[in-house]
């Protein structure tokens, strides 16, 4: 079983990126060697600032493992490390269709913020399907707003596959039965986003314990006063996922503790439980951070691991779409 996923080394990471994604790379590591890369390809695709791009690296780079990646149990690499992306990438734009990408939620979304939509924002979904292919991928844990992205990998695996030959692996979209899709703590209606959230609603992951009570504490809820899941309540639904998450407690267990309870009560434990959880990781990251000459070694494995893993299946891609090679 081949487990795959990508994440983008742009902004800080939030609480929603930890409980959709970055918990479920780290589960992963008991049943298979993931593959997580550090898709710095896919940052430069909007405006950025390259000083900030190779700080904010090796930032993720020392998150991820402070959140429970451990180097000798997963390949954890750096995208532009490997050059075997960029060229099937291109391999693969002419197996994706303009109409299927003009599709894409993600592109109408973030081009709507950008001043110069480049052609890399639009292809962006193109250089995810290499990035997913080439490792022969059979699960890729993501969050659901990544799921259309992952459908139309399948589309293109497929379409490959008739064109030239059984040639690239179907990969199934895999997300967490809890915390999918977390939502702003200030707009409960919109997902926590790096780009397109407030900065009250968003938790970050190295937040101060104090910064994130009052973010938690001044949650946008509802005006009823019963800690449930339900129609208009998705603020405290919200709520109840995230602690849910933070204390392995079932929803239905929540609910029926806090029975009788106001909110503010509810909050407060919500706020300790989610600075309990990222505690741990915010001193591990420190530590990290502190050795960039570590990093940058386990970085070099990693990459190397990555080639050896690629490099077959794009020579087989070479092969079969009819180049001469030696
Ligand atoms: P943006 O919000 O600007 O689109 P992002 O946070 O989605 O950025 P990444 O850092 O690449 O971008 O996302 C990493 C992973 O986090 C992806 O698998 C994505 O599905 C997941 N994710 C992002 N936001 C949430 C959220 N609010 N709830 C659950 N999972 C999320
Ligand atoms: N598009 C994703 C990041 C991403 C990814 C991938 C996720 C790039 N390549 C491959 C899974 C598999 C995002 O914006 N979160």
């Amino acid at each position: 079983m081949r487990i795959f996923s990508g994440i983008q080394p742009t902004g800080e990471k939030h609480l929603g990126n930890y409980i959709g994604a970055i918990r479920q790379y780290v589960a992963s590591q008991e049943e298979a060697e993931p593959v997580i890369c550090i898709v710095d390809l896919h940052s430069i695709t909007v405006a950025y600032d390259p000083e900030d791009l190779r700080e904010s690296t090796l930032s993720l780079a020392a998150l991820l493992i402070a959140s429970g990646l451990e180097p000798d149990r997963c390949t954890l690499f750096v995208q532009s490390h490997n050059p075997d992306h960029a060229q099937g990438a291109w391999l693969l734009s002419t197996v994706a269709s303009f109409g299927e990408l003009r599709r894409m939620v993600q592109f109408k979304d973030k081009s709507e913020q950008q001043e110069f939509i480049s052609v890399g924002l639009f292809t962006y979904p193109v250089l995810q399907a290499a990035d997913i292919l080439l490792y022969q991928t059979d699960a890729v844990p993501v969050g659901e707003d990544q799921r259309q992205h992952v459908e139309l990998t399948r589309d293109i695996a497929e379409r490959f596959n008739s064109r030239y030959g059984e040639t690239l692996v179907v990969p199934k979209v895999v997300t967490p039965k809890l915390g999918a899709k977390i939502l702003d703590l200030q707009e409960p209606t919109k997902k926590m986003s790096t780009t397109g959230g407030t900065a009250q609603g968003t938790v970050q992951m190295l937040d101060e314990p104090d910064v994130i009570r009052k973010k938690i504490k001044s949650a946008v809820t509802d005006s009823g006063r019963e800690v449930r899941r339900g129609e208009g309540k998705e603020g405290i639904e919200n709520l109840i996922s995230i602690m849910s998450v933070a204390t392995g407690e079932e929803p239905e267990a929540i609910e029926s503790r806090y029975e009788g309870a106001g909110y503010g009560d509810f909050k407060a434990d919500v706020a300790e439980a989610v600075v309990e959880l990222l505690a741990p990781i915010r001193a591990r990251y420190r530590e990290l951070r502190d050795e960039p000459a570590e990093l940058h070694r386990l970085l070099a494995v990693g990459a190397e691991k990555a080639r050896a893993a690629s490099g077959p299946t794009l020579a087989t891609m070479y092969e079969r779409m009819g180049f001469a090679r030696p």
